[in-house]
């Protein structure tokens, strides 16, 4: 009883979850799949699983400021946004759009990332998770792309870089979609490591195996393109044999991750095929890479993830890994049925050729 209750009382100073209902306030046209529903279901989810929700920090994001937005995106294409606030509805790709709510929103949306920096660097809380919409890591420094408007992480990456002067920053993206916007950013930097797995040849068309950077940043680039139909075991392999010998030699200060959940089984937008118990795997094996290597820092924030309640599920239980919690034959995950533990061959000779492009860069065997 007595371990039990310490136990609790240590993990709840531990992590936060930055979520607003201004973020529903960016509406996109009927039949869109990145809807306010989304998030809606995940805040729903929360409130009905009182374990998990009275263990976290709830906390109310700050606003991104212009300047720090500016870290990562042009002063024309902030101002461009800034503009949509009066208007009912903005154009801005064939696949993103705004509502009157989505310049406050965006703007939110980067704050979160960056108010969950700010706690865990002055040791308020040990991890977050940002619960924000419009997701981020399409969006290039002056262009809105697959449902992205600002480049929360990237602004994030920018902000530990320029404010704390954190010099190596590890970004973990496992959204179906490469991030094309987050790669960009920082191809020719060494200071943030990116690693992408993603469902390939698909939208938007970026991160084949041989691209690694370029210029002191060559190296510091890892794409794992996958031909769909990856689960739960291809996902924690590729984690623990090449995210995690690569993380522990590079040694970061800092994970970031870009969290999306378009690889669940259902997700109407791809065909991979990771349960709700996979979502806590991989989790877990990052929050424990945070432990070893940057005193538990990590920061998760939310980018695609389509079916909604495949998504609150998984927010859920990636939060239980965040939590540090154990029991993961958890309500929400004991409904699934664990995929099979083999991995599948093109999975093999995906990992194969990434060591081999990356192997003057890193080792794989740590
Ligand atoms: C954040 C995200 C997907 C865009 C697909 C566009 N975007 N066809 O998952
Ligand atoms: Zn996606």
């Amino acid at each position: 009883m007595l371990a039990d209750y310490q136990s609790l009382t240590m993990q709840h100073i531990e992590t936060a979850i930055l979520k607003d209902p201004r973020f529903l306030e960016h509406k996109t046209r009927i039949g869109h799949p990145e809807s306010p529903e989304r998030l809606a279901a995940i805040y729903a989810a929360l409130e009905n699983n009182g374990f998990v929700y009275s263990r976290c920090i709830d906390v109310k994001p700050r606003k991104a400021t212009y300047q720090e937005i500016a870290l990562n995106h042009s002063p024309e294409y902030i101002d461009r946004i800034e503009k949509t606030a009066s208007k009912d509805y903005v154009n801005l790709d064939p696949d993103t759009h705004t509502s009157s709510g989505s310049w406050e929103a965006s703007v939110l949306a980067v704050g979160a990332v960056l108010h969950g920096i700010e706690l865990i660097r002055s040791q308020k809380i040990r991890n977050a998770f940002a619960l924000v919409r419009p997701p981020g890591h399409h969006a290039e420094r002056s262009k809105a792309m697959g449902f992205c408007i600002f480049n929360n992480i990237a602004v994030g990456a920018c902000f530990l870089h320029n404010y704390y002067k954190v010099n190596r920053i590890l970004i973990v993206d496992w959204d179906l979609h490469h991030g094309n916007g987050t790669q960009n950013s920082f191809y020719s930097s060494p200071h943030v490591l990116y690693i992408s797995t993603h469902q390939y040849p698909y939208y938007p068309g970026t991160g084949s195996i041989d691209e690694i950077g370029s210029g002191e940043g060559k190296g510091y680039t890892i794409n794992i393109p996958l031909s769909g139909g990856q689960g739960d075991a291809e996902y924690s392999t590729i984690m623990r044999e090449i995210i995690v010998p690569v993380a522990r030699q590079y040694c970061p200060e800092f994970i970031l991750v870009s969290a999306g959940y378009d690889i669940y089984q259902f997700d109407p937008l791809g065909t991979m095929n990771v349960t709700p118990y996979g979502f806590y795997e991989m989790a877990k094996i990052l929050v424990e890479l945070a432990d070893e290597i940057c005193q538990g820092r990590i920061l998760f924030t939310l980018e695609g993830g389509y079916h909604h309640e495949g998504l609150a599920t998984s927010v859920l239980s990636t939060l239980r890994a965040l939590l540090h919690d154990e029991r993961n034959g958890s309500i929400e995950t004991i409904k699934t049925k664990k995929s099979s533990s083999a991995v599948c061959r093109q999975t093999q000779q995906a990992l194969e050729q990434v060591r081999k492009v990356h192997r003057d860069f890193w080792k794989f065997d740590m």
